[in-house]
């Protein structure tokens, strides 16, 4: 299998996480993506680098009006703020509060869902060659390739169609998915994060081509809180193609891979053309944000489990943040998905 990879992705380099009140270090940083890539090199075959990302591809899953802002918002805020280096709103819309204003603030807040979603001078190159790089991996494994892996970052599952969250601008997932319903008829989005993939979730809803699964932990007491309960199945056409399967938090390889084996038998069921795996892999026992006790072996179950599903697989790159194992929980994910599907 390969990795694809553009060091576009290396740019966004976002200072500061506002964690308990406190401005504290960023953790989706450049660094996890080298700790990754370092991974990638031990345990793929070749890193490719993508084409230009298909605009087309990434329209049909954003809006215009968003895509602008990612595009030309920091110069903006540049010429506003002139000594500020990160477009970070103080407001943001509600339930009740939703029109598009004009102003570059307000338009921040509409576009912004929180404050891990920051804005710097090199985002949109990072998050376009992010979705180049999902785009890539996707057309491979269309033209025949078993799996192959796409190494994004920034990441994507949290992203709506015009709003950032949760470190994520571009849904990458989703956009491999749109570019696989152009030669195939059905897609399943399977997504082992631990937080909830609620802007894939929002994105396919509707939507009975596209299956939508996700493993995370119980957004009770987990971002991204508002959305990812068991009860969310889906609407109209798209009604029993959504499944959340949240799982307690502080849980360990067993309870974790029981959800995961649940979503593999869905996925079965519905009998895709396509697997696109998010592979977050912060339900690491040492990821800092500590949601999940899987360990390293649990990761390699999981990628075993996941190969044996024996689709043509699209992994996508999500969380997973700097800790001692991180590259080392790709490493066993990989062996144990080529143990399973040979590729
Ligand atoms: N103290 C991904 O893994 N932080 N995003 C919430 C709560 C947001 C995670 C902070 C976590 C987003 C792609
Ligand atoms: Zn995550």
């Amino acid at each position: 299998m390969i990795t694809v990879f553009h060091e576009h992705e290396l740019g966004h380099r976002v200072r500061t996480r506002l964690s308990g009140g406190r401005l504290i270090d960023a953790v989706e940083t450049p660094e996890r993506l080298s700790a990754l890539l370092e991974a990638a090199k031990q345990c793929t075959s070749a890193i490719v680098e993508p084409g230009p990302a298909a605009m087309d591809v990434i329209q049909e899953i954003h809006d215009r009006g968003y895509l602008h802002f990612l595009e030309t918002g920091f110069a903006a805020w540049k010429e506003r703020f002139p000594d500020s280096v990160e477009l970070r709103p103080s407001l943001h819309i509600s339930p009740y509060m939703r029109r598009l204003p004009e102003d570059l603030l307000g338009r921040a807040g509409y576009y912004i869902n929180d404050a891990a979603s920051v804005l710097v001078e090199d985002t949109w190159p990072a998050v376009l060659a992010s979705a180049a790089s999902a785009l890539e991996a996707t057309r491979r494994v269309l033209d025949g390739a078993p799996a192959a892996y796409a190494l994004c970052r920034p990441p994507g599952h949290h992203a709506y169609p015009d709003m950032a969250c949760g470190y994520c601008f571009l849904n990458n997932g989703a956009i491999a998915a749109a570019r696989a319903r152009r030669s195939v008829e059905r897609v399943t989005i399977l997504d082992v994060d631990v937080h909830h993939g609620n802007g894939t979730q929002a994105i396919f809803y509707g939507r009975p081509d596209v299956q939508t699964i996700s493993v995370h932990a119980d957004p009770s007491t987990t971002f991204p809180f508002y959305a990812g309960y068991a009860d969310e199945r889906g609407a109209e056409l798209g009604e029993g193609f959504n499944l959340n399967l949240p799982v307690a938090p502080l849980s360990g390889d067993e309870a974790y891979l029981a959800a995961v084996e649940e979503g593999i038998a869905a996925t079965r069921d519905f009998s895709p053309d396509m697997v696109i795996l998010p592979l977050g892999l912060d339900a690491s026992e040492a990821d800092p944000f500590a949601c999940m006790r899987v360990t390293s072996d649990g990761f390699a179950r999981m990628g075993e489990m996941l190969g044996a599903i024996g689709r043509p697989t699209v992994i996508i790159q999500e969380g997973g943040y700097p800790s001692p194992i991180l590259g080392l929980n790709l490493i066993r994910f990989m062996e144990g998905f080529r143990a399973t599907s040979g590729a």
